[in-house]
């Protein structure tokens, strides 16, 4: 009892001081109770494992079957044990209560209600097969799975999923939206809005993972959040509000034959490798690969049902295009402007 003892204490204290920051940073304010509780849980849950198995080898050892007992020699008599009874009955209810108690008072700091909720900044971040979208106030476009905040300013983030198409086997299906620096996981759900609420604490690029099985391209489905100063922040939303005016400006005629393949090759690295490969057609990612499409035997026509021609493909980047595969953003949502939509043609035309 005394080795199992010294063995529990030594490995509560290692929980009690275990700096969980330094091998995953408490980047939101969510991150410090949680990890708080994670802490409370592993400390009480070292002593039950110790002495758990502790004493479980010691019996099995200790009241091993002998050579000169018969076959069903009967064990310590311990049933119906008043103290047994009790001691395993109240300290496991103890403990659940505790946590019971801890996690009512963490929970609203993660989903607000009423005050909590007085944010800063209130966006919405929405599930896509196979990717984040986010939408800030004032942005005629959306933002595609870089999220950026500033730090220190509390968020409001409306959590959902897109509903695509309303066939049953394509369909909305439930993403999951994981930060694990910020130690926050919420289920996005077609058809409701999940608000969550937290802080980031530390200026930093962080992962956001989808933590839910969702498809075929579940493993391409993940994003980055982007923690600034304010004045980094503002700095990149005014360049967002500017890119959304021009895009919408842009509506400007495209003259094709000043395409600029190079510039071209940057933005679609920029604004369609989240989607597109520069593969072969099948070679999907959210869309179709476009390393052939001006000159692809088995796809002679575009998703749009019209030929592969450079005035089609024009037509599919200003407007976006709703099929099987999905959506394809307009060049608002995807902040293009007519000379980007020249720069992109004449960048797809070199590729095969
Ligand atoms: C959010 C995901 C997404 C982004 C970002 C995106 N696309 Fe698409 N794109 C799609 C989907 C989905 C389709 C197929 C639509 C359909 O099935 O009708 C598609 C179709 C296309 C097609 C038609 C392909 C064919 O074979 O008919 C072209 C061309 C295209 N995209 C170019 C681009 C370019 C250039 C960009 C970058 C500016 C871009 N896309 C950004 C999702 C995206
Ligand atoms: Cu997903």
């Amino acid at each position: 009892m005394i080795l199992l003892g010294v063995i529990s204490a030594a490995l509560m204290y290692g929980v009690a001081v275990f700096p969980v920051d330094r091998y995953l940073p408490e980047a939101s304010t969510v991150s410090l109770p949680i990890d708080w509780i994670f802490k409370f849980c592993a400390f009480f849950s070292v002593p039950i494992l110790v002495y758990v198995n502790g004493l479980m080898l010691y019996f099995v050892v200790r009241y091993r079957h002998r050579p000169d007992e018969p076959m069903d020699a009967v064990g310590s008599p311990i049933h119906e044990s008043r103290l047994l009874e009790t001691v395993w009955t109240v300290i496991p209810a103890l403990l659940l209560i505790a946590l019971a108690v801890v996690s009512y008072l963490v929970i609203p700091l993660y989903y607000p209600t009423g005050q909590a909720a007085a944010s800063a900044v209130t966006m919405e971040a929405i599930g896509h097969k196979f990717y984040f979208e986010f939408r800030y106030p004032g942005l005629t476009q959306s933002v595609m799975n870089e999220m950026h905040l500033p730090v220190g300013v509390p968020v409001t983030l409306d959590i959902t999923s897109a509903e695509e198409t309303t066939d049953v086997a394509t369909g909305a299906v439930i993403h999951g939206f994981w930060i694990p620096e910020f130690r926050l996981k919420q289920d996005m759900i077609p058809g409701m809005v999940v608000p969550i609420h937290f802080t980031p604490r530390e200026i930093g690029t962080f992962r956001i993972v989808c933590s839910e099985f969702c498809g075929l391209g579940h493993s391409h489905m993940w994003g980055t959040v982007v923690v600034q100063s304010k004045p980094d922040f503002d700095r990149w939303y005014a360049q967002q509000v500017q890119a959304g005016r021009s895009a919408a400006a842009g509506v400007a005629p495209i003259n094709l034959a000043a395409g600029n393949a190079a510039a071209g090759q940057a933005l679609f690295a920029a604004k369609c490798t989240l989607c597109h490969n520069a593969a072969p057609f099948a070679q999907r990612k959210v869309g179709p690969g476009l390393a052939n499409l001006f000159h692809d035997p088995a796809h002679p026509r575009l998703v749009t049902g019209k030929p592969a021609t450079p005035d089609n493909v024009v037509d599919i980047l200003e407007h976006g295009a709703h099929g099987d595969m999905g959506v394809m953003p307009n060049m608002q949502a995807n902040g293009l402007t007519a000379k980007d939509i020249a720069n992109l043609v004449a960048y797809l035309k070199t590729l095969h």
